[in-house]
């Protein structure tokens, strides 16, 4: 190759090496290869030449041709590189990062508690049963024994509903979940085991008392039930509940229509806050007579035993929550704090 051949060449190499981007690759490509680039003048000069010198010099114009676009080529592919390298580098993910503030909520205290004693039933057999939050006079009080001039019934206590169903029946909020109960034994034989979750009612609005509240009532009907069943059902509940083992209870005697014997549940924690302090948790008893007359089984020789508890009490009890309304008001701050 002769020397000016040699010097556009090694020109040509030289500027497409430091070319920083493809367009200026490009822009340069054509000072050398373009319609008036140095090796195109040189292609064209050929024409004035012998045939001799011709073929001489479009040899090495050819080669020096070909050696232009093989360092071109490569530094194409090496700028496309590049650029490709930089795109992946900036828009890198750390894929071991945690997610940045995806809030994914947390589970309300009282359906924590309400999902655990739910588990805790099922696994001594008891099945889960709903039923309406607008009842019945006789379904929320007569089947249950309350005579018809138990202060329950009144105005002051119950929230009524002012129209009354298809069979002239007065209408109220129910005041319990006793009725699914009712409900749950008229449509089902026993043996009858089953816990009723729910929203209940009553007139009643302070620091301890909500006019929405929620309970769990428990009922097991059969041929051989007694109160030793009782007492060992719901203190196996109380242990599993509050993760204890060593938890004192008592059943203090007391009187609710619907359950005879009846008995006040108290338990006693001996260790945490409130170490040493009996606490009410749940009444309970042997369900009375009368209503399991009113399932229609008194001829069965079939009894029972029935409990019912707050959930809200327990729920307090077992976070070491201070004031009822926090329930309710969905602060946050409070809510944040039950991950399950
Ligand atoms: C049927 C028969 C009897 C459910 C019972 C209690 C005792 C009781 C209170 C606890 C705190 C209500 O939430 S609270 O205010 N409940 O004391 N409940 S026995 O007795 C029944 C239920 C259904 C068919």
């Amino acid at each position: 190759m002769n020397s000016d051949l040699q010097r556009i060449v090694f020109q040509a190499e030289t500027e497409f090496k430091s070319a920083k981007s493809l367009p200026e690759l490009e822009n340069t490509k054509s000072l050398f290869l373009g319609k008036k680039g140095k090796l195109t003048i040189q292609f064209n000069n050929l024409k004035g030449l012998d045939e001799a010198h011709r073929k001489e010099l479009g040899n090495e114009l050819n080669l020096a041709k070909k050696t232009i676009e093989k360092t071109l080529a490569s530094c194409r592919k090496k700028l496309v590189e590049d650029r490709i390298a930089k795109k992946l580098k900036s828009q890198a993910i750390d894929i071991s990062l945690p997610g940045r503030g995806l809030n994914s909520g947390t589970i309300h205290p009282l359906s924590l508690s309400l999902r655990r004693i739910g588990e805790i039933f099922q696994g001594m057999g008891f099945e889960v049963a709903e039923g309406p939050e607008i009842e019945t006079d006789w379904f929320n009080f007569t089947a249950l024994n309350n005579p018809k001039d138990h202060p329950a019934r009144s105005m002051q206590d119950t929230f009524y509903i002012e129209n009354k169903d298809e069979f002239g029946q007065n209408l109220l909020l129910r005041t319990h979940t006793s009725p699914v109960q009712v409900r749950y034994a008229i449509d089902n034989e026993p043996p009858i085991r089953v816990i009723s979750p729910g929203k209940t009612y009553r007139v009643d609005n302070d620091a301890t008392h909500s006019p929405m509240f929620h309970q769990i009532e428990g009922l097991w009907l059969d041929e051989t039930i007694n109160f030793s069943n009782l007492k060992g059902v719901y203190i196996n509940f109380l242990k599993e509940f509050f993760e204890s083992t060593n938890l004192q209870v008592r059943f203090r005697p007391s009187y609710f229509p619907f359950t005879e014997p009846s008995a006040e549940v108290d338990m006693k924690f001996s260790n945490g806050p409130l170490k040493g302090k009996w606490l009410e948790v749940a009444g309970a008893g042997m369900v009375h007579p009368n209503v399991v007359a009113n399932f229609g089984l008194q001829s069965k020789k079939i009894k029972g035993f029935a409990f019912g508890m707050g959930l809200e009490r327990l729920t307090m009890l077992k976070f070491g929550i201070n004031d009822l309304r926090l329930f309710f008001e969905n602060d946050l701050r409070f809510l944040r704090q039950f991950q399950c």
